[in-house]
Order: C-alpha cells, then sequence, then structure tokens
C-alpha cells in the first residue's frame, strides 16, 4: 500500500506559503497563491494543487513573474469597471485587492467588472467565483491561457485552455458553481496522464501532424481539442476577445510568443464580473433566489448532480479528516522546503 501523509488544511497552506516565501514571494504573492493552490488540494482538484507549486516556481526562477509585486487598485473613479495592475506578480493578490470594490460596486449598480492586467494565472477559477457568490452575488470569471488548442476545423495550437467558471449564490447552502477548461480537459490534466503513465481518452487532442492521439506526450506536442467542437472552439474565441483584446492584454498566441514554452505559468489578464440578481429582477414577478432553488431541485430530482457537488463534498471530508497527500507529494514538499 502507497504511504500517504494527513496533514489539516491550515498546516498544509502553511507549508506551502513558507515554500513560497523560501523563493522570495513577498507575504502578499506567498499567502495568496498558497490559499488557492490548498483550496485545490482540500477540494481534491488535483489538476491545480499542490503539482502545480513547481511551475509556480519555475517562473519565479525564469524572471516571468515578479515575486515582490505589489499589486495597484486605480484610482477610484466609481465606475462599473474596477481596474486592478498586478504589476507583473500573480493573479490571486491582484483578484484579492480588487473584490471589495467588485462587490460594492455591483451592489450598487447592478453589475460591475474587474479587470486584471499584467498578471500571471495559474490557478483554478473557481475560488473566484466564490469569494463572490458568498457575498450574495452572481459571477462569471474568464480568462485566456497559452496557444495549446486548435479550433474546430484546425490543425494546429492557436486558442489556449481557457478557462471559465459561473457561481449562483444560495441561502443557507453551497453556490451553484461551474469552472472548467473550454478545451475537452485542463492541460494539467493531460500532465497527470502523462505522469501517471497513462493513454487519454479518445478525442482529448491531436499529435504535431494533426492526427487524433491518446499518447499524452504526443498530445502535450500537438494540439489539445475544444469541448463540444464548434461550440467550446467559439466560447474559447470569446475568452480572447473578451478577457485578452478588449482588456487590452494577451491573448493566448501572444502568450506563447512571449514566454517561449508552455512549461512557464502564462502572463495575461482576467475579467471577473459580478451582478446583483436582486438588482436584475426588480419589479419582476418572484423572488430570483426561490425560482434558482426550483430550479436546482428540478435538476436534481432527476437525478442529476449539480457541478462542484463533487468538490463540496471532498472540501468538508478534508476539513474533517484533513488533506491526504501520496508519498510523492510529501517528498515534492519535503524537497522544496529544504531547497
Ligand atoms: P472538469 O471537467 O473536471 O469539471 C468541470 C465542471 O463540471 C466542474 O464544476 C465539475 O464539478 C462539473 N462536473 C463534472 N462532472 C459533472 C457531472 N457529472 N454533473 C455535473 N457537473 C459536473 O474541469 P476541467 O478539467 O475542464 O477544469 C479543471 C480546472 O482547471 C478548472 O478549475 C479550471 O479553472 C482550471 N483551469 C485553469 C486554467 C488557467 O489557465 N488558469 C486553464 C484551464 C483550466 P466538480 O468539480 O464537482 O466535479
Ligand atoms: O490546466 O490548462 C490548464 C492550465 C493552463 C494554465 C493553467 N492551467
Amino acid at each position: 500500500m502507497t504511504e500517504t501523509t494527513t496533514l489539516t488544511v491550515e498546516a498544509l497552506a502553511e507549508r506551502v506559503a513558507a515554500i513560497f516565501r523560501r523563493t522570495g514571494l513577498n507575504d502578499v504573492q506567498a499567502g495568496a497563491l498558497a490559499r488557492v493552490i490548498v483550496a485545490g488540494e482540500r477540494d481534491a482538484c488535483k489538476s491545480h494543487g499542490v503539482y502545480r507549486i513547481e511551475g509556480a516556481l519555475r517562473t519565479v526562477k525564469a524572471g516571468k513573474v515578479k515575486p515582490d509585486a505589489i499589486p495597484e487598485l486605480s484610482a477610484d473613479d466609481g465606475s462599473a469597471i474596477v481596474k486592478v495592475d498586478a504589476r507583473g506578480g500573480f493573479a490571486n493578490p491582484a483578484f484579492e485587492l480588487g473584490v471589495p470594490a467588485l462587490a460594492e460596486r455591483a451592489r450598487r449598480l447592478g453589475l460591475a467588472a474587474l479587470v486584471i492586467n499584467d498578471c500571471t494565472h495559474f490557478s483554478a477559477l473557481w475560488p473566484e467565483v466564490e469569494a463572490l457568490t458568498e457575498q450574495g452575488l452572481a459571477a462569471l470569471v474568464m480568462c485566456p491561457s497559452y496557444a495549446t488548442v486548435a479550433p474546430t476545423g484546425g490543425n494546429k495550437p492557436l486558442l489556449g485552455t481557457n478557462p471559465f467558471a459561473f457561481g449562483w449564490p444560495r441561502k443557507g447552502t453551497s453556490p451553484y458553481v461551474f469552472d472548467f477548461a473550454t478545451s475537452v480537459a485542463a492541460r494539467g490534466e493531460i500532465e497527470l496522464h502523462r505522469r501517471a503513465g497513462k493513454k487519454l481518452p479518445e478525442g482529448w487532442a491531436i499529435d504535431a501532424d494533426g492526427n487524433p492521439t491518446t499518447d499524452p506526450e504526443a498530445a502535450l506536442a500537438g494540439a489539445m481539442l475544444p469541448f463540444g467542437g464548434h461550440k467550446g472552439s467559439a466560447i474559447g474565441t470569446m475568452i480572447e476577445l473578451l478577457a485578452g483584446i478588449m482588456i487590452g492584454d494577451l491573448t493566448s498566441p501572444e502568450v506563447l510568443d512571449y514566454l517561449g514554452t508552455t512549461t512557464l505559468a502564462p502572463f495575461h489578464g482576467e475579467l471577473i464580473l459580478a451582478f446583483s440578481p436582486e438588482a436584475f429582477a426588480k419589479g419582476r414577478p418572484g423572488d430570483p433566489f426561490a425560482r434558482a432553488e426550483t430550479l436546482f431541485q428540478t435538476i436534481v430530482g432527476q437525478g442529476a448532480r449539480l457541478p462542484s457537488q463533487r468538490r463540496f463534498a471532498a472540501r468538508a471530508k478534508s476539513e474533517r479528516e484533513g488533506i491526504v497527500l501520496t508519498a510523492t507529494e510529501t517528498e515534492q514538499l519535503d524537497r522544496l522546503l529544504e531547497k
């Protein structure tokens, strides 16, 4: 049997933050990164958990992210668009800085946007969505990545795996949240298959000659495919437009040109939209939260599950019993702490 180690959420967060501080990250960067990585591990989202630490450290060592950046909130002009300049640091502390102003504007104006520019982004988006649903707001979050996905009908990497997440607040229970790559799977999943020596499911990727492949190495050298064919391809393109071009930041092909590799975390911008359901529904019949509950109950009533239910169950278990790490993961953390 493989040996495992169990740590509390707090103990793992301390270890991860200590690793980042040892590499020269300031407290703002190290704390925000540790929170998002540990949240991934806690919720059994392995593709964005502790496995991501080394990629973040590689990006620091390559000089492609500023470990001591202090994000800056633009002067307050009361507009619906809140802007945070990550100043070359990671996206996560920039998000944490911008979210109070975003939530206040969304409540006051009905909807508001947070634009983060010049950031390195490697994390899952649901922690950001949940930061807004916790405040009674609905949210949409998206960002480009780097060119690794061929558009439907094409044969070369162009779009990113461009994650897209949505959240709806629910009273007295976990929010409705989905969060997915607009490729068939996150690139992290391909890498985890490669490490485990497993073949990919059919339909995930093409090789460098544009032929379908189930070999993770060939997929990493070729291109991934969008989810849902032309529909995912169009949504991935929309994210390049809204969260790349519209906010004056890099698109996925530009990110790859800038980095020259997919082994580092991508540098681009991010767009977060927050909505007040009460403001939108004002003057219309019915309470939007009660109506949403009817919809959710009907979905579940058919035997379907709501997205994020697996994650919330994993979270409850981790909070109750601790986070279980494999021997390899524990060795990785020990090695990085000793470096
Ligand atoms: P998954 O396909 O694993 O999950 C997508 C969503 O669908 C989740 O909300 C999941 O909930 C839900 N879901 C899965 N199965 C069902 C089901 N049977 N019924 C209802 N809902 C279901 O996600 P991906 O592999 O596409 O993405 C994983 C992560 O990678 C995301 O968090 C994303 O943000 C991140 N990512 C980040 C990128 C970046 O550049 N920063 C790029 C690409 C991806 P549950 O979790 O409960 O299973
Ligand atoms: O899993 O596709 C991915 C990814 C790319 C950048 C961060 N995560």
